[in-house]
C-alpha cells in the first residue's frame, strides 16, 4: 500500500448539522493547504507551531472564497497517523464540502479509502491492531457498556492480557528448550509446561465465554414476545414501546411475519421483536410465521413468553408452551395478559410465576419493564472482562487454544524439539491478534470494514 500519498476525507457524517470536519494526513498535508487557503496578514500554516488552531479562508482557483473556517495543524509525529495532520472545521453544506475536497485533491491529495487513517496509525506504530478494532467498535457502540470497554481497549486492556499469554508460552518454550538440551541429565519440565498451558487455555476460555454476552453488549438485548395467537402480544409491544408499531386487531393470525424495533432504556439498548402465534395451522405463510417464533425464540437473549388470562389454553397450546419453557427456561419471564378481565386461565405449576399485566389498560408494565431490566442487568453483570472481542480475535483466541490443548496431548510422550516448533507457531498465531505478524490482505480487509474518515 502507498503511505506517501496526502489523503482527505470528511470525517463528521454528511447530512444536517452546522459544522463538518475535513481531516488531511501525510507528508505534504500542511503545504497543500497553504495552496488553497489564506490566513490573516498572509501568514502559511507552515510557519505555525504544531497543534495550534488558526482562522483562515479557502480560496478557489479564481480566487474566490469559498468559506471561512478553521485550521488545526498537526505536526508529525505526534499525531493521530503519525504523519503531519491538518483539520479544517468548515460550515457543513455539501456544496463547500465537495469543493474543499476538490480543492485538495487539485493540490495534491487524494480521497482516503475507508479505515486509512487508522490503518496509517497502524502501520506508524502509534497504535496496535486491536486498538484500531477498538476504535471501530467504540464509533459504533450501541450501549455505554460497549462504548467503555472499547475505551478501555483502545487504552490497551486486551493488549496487556495478550501479551501475558504471550509470556506464558514463551516461558513453556524456554522450559521445552531446556527440557531438550538437557535430556542427558533427565531434566525434565514436561509438568511445568503442563501447568503453564493449562492456565493460558483457561484463561482464553474465560475471555470466549464472555463473547456471547459482549455481542449482546455490543448489540444489545434481544427480547421476543413469545405465546398463542390473540394473546395480547403486539398490544405488549406496543405499549413496551410506547408507540404504535405493530397491528393489534381481534383477528387470530395478524401479525404473520416477526417485526423488531429497537429502544433505548436505562442505558440499555433493547431490541424487541413481536412475533406470530404459536398455533397449529393450515395456513402456510401463517405456519412460517410459527416457526420464525422458535427460531426468534432460539436467538433472543430474552423471551416474553405471554398468555391470554381471559382464556383456557388448549392441551395442544399447553404442549407448545411447554416445549419453549424446557428449552428455554432460563431466559424466560412469563407474562399473563389481559388481566383486566375476569381470569379463566388454569395453568399446571411450572408457569406459576406469572405476572400479569394488561396491555391494553396499561396495567401492571412498569414492574414488567422493571423485571426485565432486572434481568438484562444480572445477563450483562455476568462478565467481567474488560475488553470486546471480535470474530477475528476470538477465531485467532479459539486457534491458540486448540493448538495448546494439543501439545498437552504430546507432552506424555514428549518430544521436546517437535514442542518447541509447535510453540514458535502458536506464538506466530497469537501474534496476528496484535497484528506484529499479519498479511498486508489480511490489513486490508479489517481496515475497509471502517467508515471513512477514520
Ligand atoms: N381486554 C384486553 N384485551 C386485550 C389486551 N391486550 C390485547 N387485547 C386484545 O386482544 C386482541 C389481540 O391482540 P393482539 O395484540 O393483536 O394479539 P396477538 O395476536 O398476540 O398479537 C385484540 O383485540 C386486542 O385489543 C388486554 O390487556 N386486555
Ligand atoms: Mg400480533
Amino acid at each position: 500500500m502507498q503511505t506517501d500519498a496526502t489523503i482527505i476525507a470528511q470525517c463528521t457524517p454528511s447530512g444536517s448539522g452546522a459544522i463538518a470536519l475535513l481531516r488531511l494526513s501525510g507528508a505534504d498535508a500542511i503545504i497543500i493547504v497553504d495552496r488553497f487557503s489564506k490566513l490573516t496578514q498572509g501568514q502559511t500554516l507552515k510557519a505555525q507551531a504544531s497543534h495550534t488552531v488558526h482562522y483562515g479562508q479557502i480560496i478557489d482557483q479564481d480566487k474566490q472564497v469559498v468559506d471561512q473556517v478553521m485550521f488545526i495543524v498537526m505536526i508529525a509525529p505526534k499525531t493521530f497517523t503519525g504523519e503531519n495532520v491538518v483539520e479544517i472545521t468548515c460550515h457543513n453544506n455539501p456544496f463547500i464540502i465537495e469543493k474543499i475536497i476538490g480543492l485538495a485533491i487539485f493540490h495534491g491529495a487524494r480521497l482516503a479509502h475507508k479505515g486509512e487513517f487508522a490503518q496509517r496509525s497502524f502501520l506508524n506504530n502509534k497504535i496496535d491492531l486491536v486498538q484500531a478494532e477498538a476504535i471501530n467498535s467504540l464509533i459504533h457502540a450501541h450501549t455505554e457498556q460497549a462504548m467503555q470497554k472499547s475505551l478501555s481497549q483502545l487504552k490497551g486492556s486486551l493488549t496487556n492480557w495478550s501479551q501475558q499469554i504471550e509470556q506464558s508460552l514463551y516461558k513453556c518454550l524456554a522450559l521445552s528448550e531446556a527440557s531438550f538440551e538437557f535430556i542427558d541429565e533427565e531434566m525434565d519440565f514436561g509438568p511445568q509446561i503442563r501447568t503453564e498451558l493449562e492456565q493460558v487455555i483457561t484463561q482464553i476460555k474465560l475471555a470466549q465465554q464472555s463473547y456471547g454476552i459482549q455481542q449482546q453488549i455490543k448489540d444489545g438485548v434481544r427480547i421476543a414476545i413469545i405465546g398463542t395467537v390473540n394473546a395480547g402480544k403486539s398490544a405488549l409491544f406496543n405499549a413496551l414501546l410506547k408507540r404504535e408499531r405493530a397491528i393489534v386487531t381481534p383477528i387470530a393470525g395478524t401479525t404473520r411475519d416477526s417485526i423488531e424495533a429497537g429502544i433505548y432504556t436505562n442505558q440499555h439498548y433493547l431490541t424487541l421483536v413481536d412475533t406470530a402465534g404459536l398455533r397449529q395451522t393450515d395456513d402456510y405463510v401463517e405456519q412460517i410465521g410459527i416457526e420464525r417464533s422458535m427460531a426468534e425464540a432460539h436467538q433472543a437473549d430474552l423471551i416474553l413468553l405471554v398468555f391470554d388470562t381471559s382464556r383456557m389454553v388448549t392441551p395442544a397450546e399447553l404442549a407448545i408452551y411447554q416445549e419453549i419453557m424446557t428449552k428455554y427456561q432460563d431466559k424466560i419471564i412469563l407474562v399473563g395478559n389481559k388481566c383486566d378481565q375476569i381470569i379463566k386461565l388454569e395453568l399446571p405449576d411450572q408457569f406459576k410465576n406469572l405476572n400479569l399485566v394488561s396491555a391494553q389498560g396499561l396495567n401492571g408494565l412498569t414492574e414488567l419493564e422493571a423485571l426485565v431490566l432486572g434481568r438484562i442487568k444480572q445477563l450483562l453483570e455476568t462478565d467481567s472482562s474488560p475488553f470486546l472481542l471480535n470474530q477475528r480475535q476470538f477465531n485467532i483466541l479459539s486457534t491458540v487454544a486448540s493448538n495448546c490443548q494439543q501439545i498437552l496431548t504430546m507432552i506424555t510422550n514428549p518430544e521436546y524439539e517437535l514442542i518447541s516448533l509447535h510453540l514458535n507457531e502458536i506464538l506466530q498465531i497469537l501474534s496476528a491478534l496484535t497484528g506484529q505478524s499479519i498479511t498486508e490482505q489480511g490489513l486490508e480487509t479489517i481496515f475497509r470494514e471502517f467508515c471513512v474518515g477514520k
